[in-house]
């Protein structure tokens, strides 16, 4: 696989990119590589609601009719819609599931299907758009397991180690698209006046010498006490590290991408705050497995606070996991202090 000093100062789009990638895979038939321009594609299509979302009032927000008389669409909504209809008729996957859609979506009779399966939140941390902080979409794609026809629950039930690509789109200051095939994570960034990715961070690591924690201190009440003694060994100067400094933004894609570039920590532990959510507030399939599988291809680790997440056989859909993500020294400190204080197993 080309490296990234290959790229330096070259102009590299998405497609150029994942095509390259696929080389290096000489089995690969290219049906995971359109499926990836099909999700770069609708990262685009998306990006240009984002960035018009302050303009609801002038266009009409979502269920009214615009001034060209369509109707408005809630982002999400949108988003959804988007991912769906740019997916259900390639042939490319068995099987879709999103955070928006209780059941799993089956791909409709009239179209084919293929070898893949594709799960992703069309839009998460949407309750920031009205106050315009950064929003993202998470996606993994998994291999099939059932053999024939429409797919089932059963190949979305997958442990995380079985993804075979996975990634986000950050809808911010600039719109980034961030994946991996398997073969590291890689940044590319939308030039809106040309309308293509282009390759602006190869070979994404984690630094060792990690900056941030992020967690929603308002919750402090409510954490198990090996939760709070983690927090204040995170602020602490240890020998393994300085003390960190807290961010926070409360979407999970634009905290998840600060950390994987400057190192760090994002943590949504079980609370017992809301007895519904005894498994914290971010879901297993479509938000914590997608990322612990770049954050893994970057260096780090991702834990419930007992186990690795990619190792977690899902049981439910939409199941809940309490995360703790980011460099492999500061989770697996978490994993030591839950053992240590919290007898009980964190419960999924
Ligand atoms: P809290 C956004 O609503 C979201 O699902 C994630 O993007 C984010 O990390 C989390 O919830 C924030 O939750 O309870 O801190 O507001």
């Amino acid at each position: 696989m080309t490296d990234a000093n290959s790229y330096t100062g070259k102009l590299v789009t998405i497609e150029r990119y994942i095509l390259e990638q696929q080389q290096s895979h000489p089995e690969a038939t290219g049906t995971l590589t359109n499926l990836l321009y099909d999700l770069a594609l609708a990262a685009k299509i998306i990006a240009s609601k984002t960035t018009r979302a302050g303009l609801a009032e002038i266009l009409g927000s979502a269920g009214e009719e615009n001034v060209q008389g369509e109707e408005v669409q809630k982002l999400d909504a949108f988003a959804q819609r988007t991912l769906y209809r740019l997916n259900d008729h390639t042939g490319r996957l068995a099987v879709m599931a999103s955070e928006e859609v209780e059941e799993i979506i089956p791909i409709p009779e009239r179209f084919p299907v293929g070898p893949y399966v594709l799960v992703f939140d069309p839009l998460d941390g949407s309750s920031n758009i009205d106050v315009n902080v950064s929003i993202g979409t998470i996606f993994g794609i998994y291999r099939r397991k059932s053999t024939a026809g429409r797919g089932t629950l059963e190949d979305v039930l997958q442990p995380g180690r079985n993804l075979v690509a996975a990634g986000y789109i950050l809808y911010g200051a600039s719109t980034m698209m961030v994946y991996s095939t398997g073969n590291g994570v890689h940044g590319f960034t939308l030039d809106p006046a040309i309308g293509e990715f282009l390759l602006s961070h190869p070979h994404i690591r984690l630094t060792d010498k990690p900056k941030y924690y992020s967690v929603n201190q308002g919750y402090q009440p409510y954490w198990t006490p090996g939760v709070q003694a983690y927090t204040e060994w995170l602020q602490r100067d240890t020998p393994e590290k300085k003390g960190l400094s807290l961010r926070y933004i409360g979407s999970l894609v634009a905290d998840f991408h600060r950390n994987l570039l400057a190192g760090g920590v994002f943590y949504y532990p079980a609370d017992r705050k809301d007895p519904k959510k005894p498994g914290g507030k971010l879901r297993l399939i479509y938000e914590a497995n997608p990322l612990a599988f770049l954050i893994e291809q970057a260096g780090g680790y991702a834990s419930d606070g007992t186990q690795a997440i990619l190792d977690i056989q899902p049981t439910k859909l939409h199941q809940r996991v309490p995360l703790f993500i980011g460099n492999r020294i500061l989770v697996e400190q978490a994993e030591a202090l839950i053992r240590t204080h919290d007898q009980t197993a964190v419960s999924l």
